[in-house]
């Protein structure tokens, strides 16, 4: 039997001012996952540039972080085996445009047309990802 994982979901500022910081914990209760930890917070710019740190120098960084610091964030602990491929997969691809019809970005997202794609959630990436994002949140 695998061991129980935890990652860090971030409703972005789109989710939050669209109303769909429900919407977006439904979907992750229907697969199965729990929510372990959860808070409403306005990020500093030192949260997101410790968040964001492997992204710096791209031209999307700044304004990354100028979106994310527009508004509230929800960030939840989700738990469950394999819940941080999973969760990816409830999220789709980075691109709204082309992420699959059923996942969060491909139902609820666009391109909007601006500097940075605002995708609504993000999801670590790997077990040494989410160690050290859930620390930097929680
Ligand atoms: P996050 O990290 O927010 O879950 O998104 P991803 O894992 O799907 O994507 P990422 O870390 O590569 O990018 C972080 C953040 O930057 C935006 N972005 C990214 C963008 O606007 N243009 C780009 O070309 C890339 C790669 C979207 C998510």
């Amino acid at each position: 039997m695998t061991e129980t994982q935890n990652t860090l979901v971030l409703v972005k500022p789109d989710g939050v001012a669209r109303n769909l910081i429900g919407e977006i914990i439904a979907r992750c209760e229907a697969k199965g996952y729990q929510v372990t930890n959860l808070k409403l917070l306005q990020p500093s710019q030192g949260l997101l540039a410790a968040h964001y740190a492997e992204h710096e120098g791209k031209p999307f960084y700044q304004p990354l972080i100028d979106f994310m610091s527009s508004g509230s964030v929800v960030a939840i602990q989700l738990t469950g085996h394999r819940v941080i491929e999973g969760f990816r997969s409830l999220a789709g691809a980075t691109d709204p445009t082309v992420a699959a019809p059923g996942t969060i970005r491909g139902d609820l997202g666009r391109d909007w047309g601006l500097k940075v794609q605002q995708n609504l959630v993000h999801g670590s990436d790997s077990t040494e990802s989410a160690e050290r994002e859930l620390a930097l949140w929680f």
